[in-house]
């Protein structure tokens, strides 16, 4: 028994963790900051993509969003009343370089000095995330991701930012989720810039993964003391039967999904299986990129969200697997199967094929149907059980020797969740869109009171 949390998760005290263990909540800016015209900042691809219809589910865009660019005060109050102390947010490359490179926008500049002294100024450390997809469109007209020229102009971002905000800023991650900001925008077209070709998703793969391990030899030259690394969104991986076929869908579905990104960022160069599935699809390489990916980190982010059930499906190019949803599971809003316990399967598997010096889960959440109630509350008790789960399935994983650091909630506020919309609301705060009024839902105010603990003590 790990302790009375196995009835009731939400009884898990923040005592139970070790003494230096970081607690966050994180955002990203396209989602929550809105102003898309404002302050010289040039359009993204995801300014792009949200025009173009059927594109997004509502119809809707991040013109507006949480309007965090204007009410950042409020909402950096609302972490700081959390108890949190990291605040993980992402940087607007297109407001810094409206064009991509070359001119710099010192109002966009200015933002971000605004936002980072108000993070330390209520106490807590800012995580910066160099890109969290919204790249600029003006490099997307020059071949985006799929162009190497692209690696280059983020190295420049990451240089002037880091020399920018370097003296107060100390966690740089340098990208979210690459799967997604490449298969799923350059294969899947389901995300910004919407293409559909699996050679040029993995040529843009593998661009992001080069242009993380450039800019992090940049940032370290530039900020001594900084702590950088990389997120990226794992899954646990299952076959449907115990067929023999189903096991090696499962693991070449693993190969494309998880360890395309792992094996590389590790030295592993990229999974040999997987190469020989690709054939001529597998990205250009040019001598000395594979020594640039494996550029030694501070730490590995981790964000969970589901694990993913395979079958064998020869048909279906090119990896002969299909995704199947199994019925009888518990799910979240988002249709995603929740599974604590295989998130701590993952961190132990992580860790004992990786050991990357330190692991935070940079992103945890889940999205139910919230109701705002007669008196004006939101009792997403689900949310609550689902983080509270979570939180017992950290510890079990800390318990069992993962050097996970850290749990950052996904997200701080409702907010435009990407080709869903405003649909989907992953918050601790319920934004209501047509007033921008914020309210702390039931969750929020439990996870408040899990972390004043820690404070009280
Ligand atoms: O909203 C996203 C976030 O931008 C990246 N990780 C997953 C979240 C929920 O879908």
């Amino acid at each position: 028994m790990l302790n009375s949390a196995n009835d009731d998760p939400t009884l898990i005290r923040v005592e139970q963790f070790p003494e230096h263990f970081l607690w966050g909540c994180s955002t990203s800016s396209y989602q929550i900051e809105g102003a898309a015209q404002e302050d010289g900042r040039g359009p993204s691809i995801w300014d792009e993509f949200c025009a173009q219809s059927g594109r997004i589910l509502d119809g809707s865009s991040g013109a507006i969003a949480c309007d965090h660019y204007h009410r950042w005060p409020e909402d950096l109050d609302l972490a700081r009343d959390l108890g949190v102390k990291a605040y993980r947010f992402s940087v607007s490359w297109s407001r810094i370089f409206p064009e991509g490179r070359g001119r710099v926008e010192p109002r966009g500049l200015a933002f971000y000095d605004r936002l980072v002294d108000g993070i330390l100024a209520r106490g807590m450390e800012p995580w910066l995330t160099l890109y969290h997809w919204d790249l600029p469109q003006a490099l997307q007209l020059q071949g985006g991701w799929k162009s190497r020229s692209t690696v280059d102009a983020f190295n420049a971002y990451a240089d002037l930012l880091s020399k920018h905000l370097g003296s107060r800023v100390k966690h740089w991650i340098t990208h979210n989720e690459p799967w997604c900001s490449c298969i799923m925008g350059y294969y899947e077209g389901v995300h910004a810039p919407g293409e559909t070709n699996l050679q040029s998703a993995l040529q843009a793969c593998h661009h992001v993964l080069l242009s993380h391990g450039q800019a992090t030899k940049i940032i370290r030259a530039n900020v001594a003391d900084a702590k950088i690394g990389i997120t990226l969104s794992l899954h646990p991986i299952e076959s449907e039967t115990d067929s023999v076929a189903d096991a090696a869908a499962k693991t070449r579905h693993d190969g494309i999904r998880n360890r395309w990104f792992l094996d590389p960022l590790y030295g592993r160069g990229y999974p040999q299986d997987t190469l020989l599935l690709l054939g001529r699809m597998t990205p250009l390489v040019f001598e000395g990129d594979m020594v640039d990916i494996a550029t030694p980190t501070d730490f590995l982010g981790v964000n969970y969200y589901f694990p993913e059930v395979v079958k064998d499906a020869p048909s279906s190019l090119p990896f002969g697997v299909e995704v199947v949803e199994t019925p009888g599971v518990e799910r979240t809003g988002f249709g995603w199967q929740v599974a604590p316990e295989k998130m701590t399967e993952l961190l132990m598997r992580i860790q004992a094929d990786y050991a990357p010096k330190h692991i935070y889960l940079t992103e945890n959440g889940s999205t139910y149907e919230d109701v705002v109630n007669d008196s004006g509350e939101i009792i997403d008790d689900q949310r609550k059980r689902y983080l509270a789960r979570h939180l017992v399935a950290a510890l079990e994983s800390v318990k069992a020797g993962v050097n996970l650091r850290g749990y950052f909630v996904w997200s701080l506020l409702d907010n435009f969740e990407w080709a869903q919309g405003y649909l989907k609301r992953f918050g601790l705060t319920y934004i209501d869109y047509q007033t921008q009024r914020r309210i702390l839902k039931e969750s929020g105010k439990w996870y408040a009171r899990f972390l004043k603990a820690e404070y009280q003590k």
